[in-house]
């Protein structure tokens, strides 16, 4: 019988029961495992952005019960940005380096469809160099049901009105009973997958995100892996046009402010393992980003140990994460980034949203 992590190196079809085992493996032989992956492709660079977060609007048609950035009870601040205030933002930031907008907000049933094609028309038409990052699957998903467009003809538009790639937010945790409980209402994950997939093939990048450390199983967890490496192998099948997953996010649950109680955390080993595993079974998905709004620096940096090549990115104002109590409300500047990296043993690189190389420090 071959063992568990030779399958997993090998690229074997095993199923996500069979590969829960690797969390049974000391932590330092998945990371040795995944760290030869990550120093195979990138040496000791460490990947981050300078990107700029823009939420405009935190009101919210769904009630998911790990969020505390919409505003319900706990957080009883509802706001809406005009396009004019969305435009002034992104020129301040493209004026401070930025050279990404990373725009997603809640289920807002009063915007109309053309309200979103305007923000991304109107900040391209300003800053045709800035990077549109924008709309998770969720918000296709909502548009789609709202406006009964079809989620093909959202993404469609999306593309001719300007977005570049597509954030990865959305997808949680596919496993349905712990999707139904924590998200109920929200984009299904076979739809999330189908948004994703039509993306691509229209020659387009996106991330992909799994919400971890709530009620989840590990089994839960290396399902959500496999569907993602499925769904990008499918893609490479078909055409081999650009178009896929550029980053798997594994993003920790924060559980301050919000409705989903939990009753044990996982410890930092469980973490990092879960880095590491999502490193050795996602062959076919060039970067794992250790986001450090939700780890924390010191563990997103550890992580870099642990099988990650990215940290993300300075982010500038940072809302729904920090909402439910992470450190990153106002983001971190270039430098203290760059000297951080560094002072882990890593080699920072600048990198643009696709990952194209734009200076070594
Ligand atoms: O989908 C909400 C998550 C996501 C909490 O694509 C929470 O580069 C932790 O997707 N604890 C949105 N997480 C953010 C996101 C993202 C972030 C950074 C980079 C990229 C990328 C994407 O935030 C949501 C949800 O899973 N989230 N509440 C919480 N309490």
């Amino acid at each position: 019988m071959k063992d568990i992590l030779e399958s997993a190196l090998c690229g074997d079809e095993l199923s996500a029961q069979e590969f829960s085992k690797l969390y049974e493996l000391d932590l330092f032989v998945l990371g040795d495992a995944a760290d030869s992956i990550r120093q195979e492709k990138y040496q000791k660079k460490t990947f981050f952005n300078i990107n700029r977060h823009i939420n405009p609007s935190n009101i919210c048609a769904d009630i998911c019960k790990f969020c505390a950035f919409s505003a319900h009870r706990k957080n009883p601040n509802p706001y809406e940005m005009s396009i004019d205030e969305i435009l002034s933002q992104a020129i301040q930031s493209a004026k401070n380096g930025a050279k990404e907008v990373h725009i997603v907000s809640s289920h807002n049933p009063n915007y109309t469809y053309e309200w979103y094609l305007n923000v991304f028309r109107e900040i391209k038409k300003a800053l045709p160099e800035l990077h549109i990052k924008a709309l998770t699957a969720a918000e296709v998903d909502f548009l789609d049901r709202k406006f009964n467009k079809g989620f093909e003809r959202v993404l469609e538009d999306m593309a001719e009105n300007g977005v570049d790639s597509m954030p990865g937010g959305g997808a949680e945790i596919f496993a349905p009973k712990v999707r139904e409980y924590i998200c109920k209402g929200k984009v299904k994950a076979h739809r999330w997958l189908e948004i994703h997939k039509y993306w691509h093939s229209l020659g387009k990048m996106s991330n992909a995100t799994m919400l971890f450390g709530h009620i989840e199983s590990r089994e839960d967890r290396i399902d959500h892996m496999l569907q993602l490496r499925d769904a990008q192998s499918e893609k490479e099948k078909v055409d081999s046009k650009k178009g896929g997953f550029n980053a798997f996010i594994p993003l920790l649950y924060q559980k301050q402010n919000n409705y989903l109680k939990v009753s044990e955390f996982p410890s930092g080993q469980e973490i990092l393992k879960t880095i590491a595993i999502a490193r050795i079974l996602l062959h076919n998905i060039p970067h794992i980003k250790a986001y450090w709004a939700t780890l924390g620096l010191n563990l997103a940096l550890v992580a870099q140990e642990f099988g990650a090549d990215d940290m993300d990115g300075t982010i500038e104002v940072e809302s729904i994460q920090s909402a439910a109590g992470a450190k990153s409300r106002h983001g971190i500047s270039k430098d203290e980034l760059i000297y951080q990296i560094k002072d882990a043993g890593f080699i920072p690189v600048e990198r643009d949203s696709l990952y194209n190389e734009c200076g070594v420090y």
